[in-house]
């Protein structure tokens, strides 16, 4: 890599993307033989050949050539120990480390981030060198979210980037396919090799109309997780295309394109529009618009395609953005959708505690200067009219850039005037990194948020804590009733004498007038090339650990696998390897593993979830010390999972604990597209029931074999044997996924380790 990387995209590399797409975009509609999409472009221009490039949506394997990477230290810990491994002596794209899912939020921003610099500085400390040494961009502690920051700074029209984070799509606002991974994916790129995926679907989202009234962006990502579900995006790019783009705020384009993880998208795309060019000039990046502005055609679908979208596209959704009302989704899940007049019923209907324990805005979802400007203008509305919040209101800025500027305009001083808090630029209580003292563990209650993950338990560690997320606004609102029952847009926020106060619906630049204030400068670049920094990893660390590779496999078939457990319903990777006070083990395998499994809930063992029986006393135990169990006495195991096994993060840990402790093979009945993958990159077998109701067969006692491994090939099923413990057996078939590269990573014991060459 020729330059050093800086704390923005050089408008080199842009020009050099730029200078792709006439070629490549000719090549793509001669080899489709039509009109293409934006993603189509995007992913011809970075295709590593576009001349044989694998064309079958949902069906070829392709290799990309992305234009950077970008890391958040929970997940950079594990992936740049992977990469220490491969013995390079810089990465070879443009890489960057964001530190912001360490902070722990509890008192508000100065106390926090000065506890999070202290109990993590071992942390921050190896990868601030590990940056320093292998040419990686560091973005201090408080500088802000990843995703933030990568859209204030490096996100460009047409570009491609990949991120260790699931909600790397975020970018897509920009206009750039920026697609969430694990740890050992990013690895590859900064190796200098290929990215490779499959060959996305496409999913269009005609968009007309104009927002208006309460509704936001957020409602629009709202509604369409409602329709699509949270498996209903898999293996597709959703792209937005129609008239209502132009109507929505490039930071509320990357809203929903950040929220179309939720519905297991591999990213989220939105055209380059004037709303892009001015957030590009407001961030200090008039020179790129200008770029984008000469290199537009391509930066968009071609107009035959929008004339008959149902030609080119997978599928086609129509929202019309005027008709749309603020939305409320949850709890546990975020395609549990209702617009805001339906909640007060439901929540009666379904018992859910109507008292609001607390609301939170914030998160790299909604964390803008617009959303936070938004939130603001309820408050002053609210303090003007004698309203303070009925619950505590704490407020995450999504960056240093937003928070500084918000500072100076006196956005947080009106959200302060009404009581909020404001916690420090990060994930925080996003995350779990809540410190919660109000409630004990157990107890019900209703928590509102402008986040983007609900499920159980990931704020505060509490699986009682019901969670709901909403727009900015409508959390502050819901602060201000103290209620799940009080339709504040139409019924307005109870007063101090019991009158009913309407509230104006919310209105905010979407820029700032006066530019934004950088505030201080978290970006520390690294050193020169051939340096000599020490990258250190204290022997006897609880927090990092060097890796070991996996063993190869050793060429026979598996058998006598026990099965470890059998999720039932929802099992995300909140389920298999939970964050919270458990992010602290992130760069240690063998702690981290510690936490395996602990939220699944195990049909063999279901009044109490995260434990399974084992096999040889039939006596109950938490699951992490029954693989332990397995492990230590040489077993081999299983685990079993029902519909999108593995939905939500993209932590890499929930595929390396497994494998850590002795896990063959995952079987589910459908998988989660950046878990899946993590499995394949680890080396463990990541197998779909050909016939779901399989599924059914598995029983406590039962063994597995998993046979014919020598005849491992793309396309083919695996046979798996099941012995059940009246001596009786049956043999199903099983799907993959796997091309031969990925049967190669199998072989090998992990894609690491053919990386190595070992
Ligand atoms: C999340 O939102 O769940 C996280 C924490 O950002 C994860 C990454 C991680 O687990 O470190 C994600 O979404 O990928
Ligand atoms: Fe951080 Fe939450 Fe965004 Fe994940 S979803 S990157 S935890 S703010």
């Amino acid at each position: 890599m020729a330059e050093p990387v800086g704390p923005t995209t050089p408008i080199e590399l842009v020009q050099a993307a730029y200078a792709r797409y006439p070629k490549a975009v000719a090549e793509a509609r001669a080899r489709l033989g039509r009109p293409v999409t934006f993603a189509e472009k995007v992913l011809f221009a970075h295709a590593d050949d576009p001349a044989t490039v694998g064309i079958d949506r949902g069906v070829d394997y392709a290799d990309y050539r992305p234009d950077r990477v970008a890391m958040q230290d929970a997940t950079a810990q594990m992936a740049l120990l992977q990469f220490m491994t491969a013995g390079l002596p810089q990465v070879q794209v443009p890489s960057t480390v964001h530190c912001d899912h360490l902070i722990q939020a509890r008192v508000g921003a100065a106390a926090d981030m000065a506890n999070a610099l202290d109990v993590n500085s071992e942390v921050y400390d190896f990868l601030r060198t590990v940056s320093a040494k292998y040419g990686i961009g560091f973005w201090k502690p408080g500088s802000g979210i990843i995703h933030q920051v990568v859209l204030e700074q490096y996100a460009f029209p047409g570009g491609m980037m990949i991120g260790t984070d699931s909600h790397t799509p975020n970018a897509g606002g920009l206009g750039m396919v920026a697609i969430g991974v694990g740890g050992a994916d990013a690895v590859d790129v900064m190796a200098g090799w290929p990215f490779n995926t499959r060959v996305p679907k496409v999913i269009g989202v005609r968009l007309t109309g104009k927002l208006s009234g309460w509704a936001s962006a957020k409602d629009v990502i709202l509604k369409v997780a409602g329709i699509l579900t949270v498996k209903g995006g898999t293996g597709a790019i959703v792209e937005y295309f129609g008239p209502g783009c132009e109507s929505i705020s490039a930071t509320g384009k990357a809203t929903i394109c950040n929220m179309g993880a939720e519905i297991g998208a591999t990213c989220s795309l939105f055209p380059y529009d004037q709303r892009t060019a001015g957030y590009l000039r407001s961030t200090a990046r008039g020179e790129l618009a200008k770029l984008a502005d000469a290199h537009a055609e391509h930066l968009r679908v071609d107009s035959e395609v929008i004339e008959n979208p149902e030609l080119y596209f997978d599928r086609v959704i129509d929202i019309n953005l005027s008709e749309l009302e603020p939305h409320l989704v949850g709890p546990h899940t975020p395609d549990l959708d209702r617009p805001i007049s339906d909640v007060g019923k439901a929540a009666h209907e379904e018992g859910y505690p109507l008292e609001i324990s607390a609301a939170l805005v914030g998160s790299c979802t909604n964390s803008s200067y617009e959303d936070i400007g938004r939130a603001a203008n309820i408050a002053r509305q609210a303090k003007a009219k004698g309203l303070m919040v009925k619950a505590p209101l704490l407020i995450t800025p999504g960056s240093e850039q937003v928070r500084a500027t918000i500072e100076r305009d006196g956005l947080l001083a009106d959200l302060e005037a009404i009581g909020a808090t404001v916690l420090a630029n990060a994930c925080g209580p996003c995350i779990g990194q809540w410190q919660r003292d109000d409630i004990t563990k157990g107890t019900p209650n209703t928590i509102v948020s402008s986040f983007n993950r609900n499920f159980p338990a990931r704020n505060d560690g509490n699986p009682s804590t019901l969670s709901f997320i909403g727009s900015p606004e409508t959390v502050t609102a819901m602060a201000l009733t103290g209620r799940l029952d009080v339709d504040f847009v139409r019924h307005g926020v109870p007063g101090p004498d019991g009158e009913d106060i309407l509230l104006e619906p919310p209105s905010a630049d979407e820029l700032p007038a006066k530019g934004f204030d950088p505030g201080e400068s978290g970006f520390v670049a690294p050193a020169p090339v051939g340096n000599t920094v020490e990258v250190v990893v204290k022997p006897g660390s609880d927090r990092l650990e060097l890796l070991e590779p996996f063993a190869a496999w050793d060429g026979n078939d598996f058998t006598g696998l026990q099965v470890l457990m059998k999720a039932v319903g929802k099992c995300t990777t909140d389920h298999i390897s939970p964050a919270g006070p458990w992010l602290k083990y992130r760069g240690h395998l063998t702690n981290i593993s510690g936490n395996l499994f602990i939220g699944v809930n195990n049909a063999f063992s279901l009044d109490e979830a995260g434990t399974g029986i084992d096999v040889r006393d039939h006596s109950r135990k938490p699951l992490p010390d029954l693989a332990k169990a397995y492990k230590d006495a040489g077993i081999y195991w299983v685990a079993i999972g029902d519909e999108n096994y593995g939905e939500g993060s993209s932590r890499e840990h929930a595929a390396m604990e497994p494998r850590y402790m002795n896990g063959r093979a995952i079987i589910v009945r459908s998988f989660a597209r950046i878990h899946e993958a993590n499995l394949k990159k680890q080396g463990v077998l990541a197998l779909t029931f050909k016939n779901p109701d399989d599924y059914e067969r598995l029983c406590a006692d039962d063994t597995v074999d998993i046979v014919g491994l020598a005849d491992l090939a793309p396309g083919n099923p695996v046979t798996v044997v099941i012995h059940h413990a009246d001596g009786t057996s049956s043999e199903i078939l099983t799907t993959h996924t796997m091309s031969e590269e990925h049967i190669a990573w199998f072989k090998a014991g992990s894609a690491l380790n053919v990386l190595r060459g070992n």
